[in-house]
């Protein structure tokens, strides 16, 4: 059993202060819109079912895109990137098979309904494995803060400190990605959106029955980028709008003007595609890489390779590093932004922005895509 209270879990249950962050933020940057803290990983394992290994090609790579390997320049220095976006620097990826969406709560139910796979968010929180990261000596929290859930966006009724990011998640029991605003809501009319309250474990679960793997995070940029390297969008430099993906207009976190349809998830492919025929690499839900997060680990990479050096096929880091989330006991990758991002807040729908999350913690704006390391198609 995993403890997977986040931070802002035990901010919405009083456990901790409504400060953003923590108390030790050690970088000069905004604290996003999602700003995850502070839980364990867990090692959870599905056996991959037989019928992958007598799958054909092309039942392996259904509803994928097959993304030609290629060198680009990762990270950005535009005045909206964030520090840990840079420095800029040359990347190689292999090929790779990718979803050309997001992975879609009729595809996770299918996983679901085969392996009777139970997500971390419909789980009991275990409060001795979460007292460990708590300050010694604090009190057991009521019952029903510990009741399986996740933690759903409610926008605030007035403006608020936008670095209190406590005051619009709400720790939400029963909220699971069959019942994403909780009790009472459902996904039975939206089984073309993409699951959400998936953690990074639960998304590794699917992918191991799926027979396929997170993207690393240098796949998922170039994927994301669709041949405009050094662009600042997906879509080339103009400003998002309300046409290009799901994200927010109006103020965040208190309107949302809704121009471009959809104040939550959109089903999966609503909007246009990117250059590699991918759709909402922008927006929608964040997207689990594989990787761990690294603030710093651009910086290390071309300590390592080298001024110029084109770095092939980076991995994440065996330990996360992750300031923004102190508490933090591991921390992976998450890329693309979401329903929440704005240009005024978390311009987070750009390919190069990047945010950590504990890998136990699911959210209302949190999914994943997956892709195949298949034989590249046929001439
Ligand atoms: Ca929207
Ligand atoms: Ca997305």
């Amino acid at each position: 059993m995993v403890a997977r209270l986040t931070s802002l879990a035990l901010i919405a249950g009083g456990l901790l202060p409504p400060e953003p962050g923590g108390s030790t933020l050690s970088l000069e940057m905004p604290v996003a819109c999602c700003a995850p803290v502070a839980s364990r990983a867990s090692a959870i394992s599905i056996t991959t079912p037989e019928r992958i290994a007598s799958q054909t090609a092309a039942a392996r790579t259904e509803g994928m895109v097959w993304i030609p390997g290629g060198e680009f320049s990762m990270g950005s220095i535009d005045p909206l990137a964030r520090p840990d976006e840079a420095p800029v620097h040359r990347v190689h990826v292999d090929g790779f098979w990718i979803d050309t969406h997001e992975v879609t709560n009729a595809q996770f139910a299918e996983f679901v309904d085969e392996t009777g796979y139970v997500t971390i968010a419909e789980r009991k929180v275990d409060w001795q494995e979460l007292r460990k990261q708590m300050p010694e000596g604090t009190p057991k929290p009521d019952d029903a803060v510990l009741q399986p859930g996740s933690l759903v966006f409610t926008p605030p009724d007035r403006p608020v400190d936008l670095r209190r990011f406590g005051l619009w998640w709400t720790w939400t029991a029963g909220a699971n990605w069959r019942q994403p605003e909780g009790p009472g809501s459902s996904v039975e009319d939206r089984m073309d959106h993409p699951v959400v309250h998936v953690a990074w474990d639960d998304a590794v679960a699917f992918a191991e029955w799926a027979g396929k793997r997170l993207p690393t995070e240098a796949e998922w940029e170039f994927a994301a980028r669709g041949g405009l390297d050094g662009a600042v969008n997906s879509w080339g430099n103009e400003p998002v709008g309300a046409t290009r993906c799901n994200t927010w207009q109006g103020r965040f976190p208190v309107s949302n003007t809704k121009e471009d349809g959809f104040v939550r998830t959109a089903p999966v492919g609503s909007f246009p595609a990117n250059g590699y025929g991918l759709h909402d690499m922008a927006g929608n839900v964040w997207e689990w890489c594989e990787d761990r997060f690294d603030v710093y680990i651009y910086t290390q990479r071309i300590d390592e390779a080298g001024p110029g050096a084109v770095v092939r096929n980076p991995r994440g880091p065996e330990v996360a590093r992750d300031p923004r989330n102190p508490r933090a006991v591991d921390s992976r990758v998450q890329r693309g932004g979401s329903f929440l991002c704005n240009d005024s807040y978390c311009a987070s729908y750009r390919p190069s922005a990047r945010m950590g999350c504990a890998p136990d913690t699911g959210m209302s704006h949190v999914g994943f895509r997956l892709v195949s390391d298949a034989p590249p198609p046929a001439e």
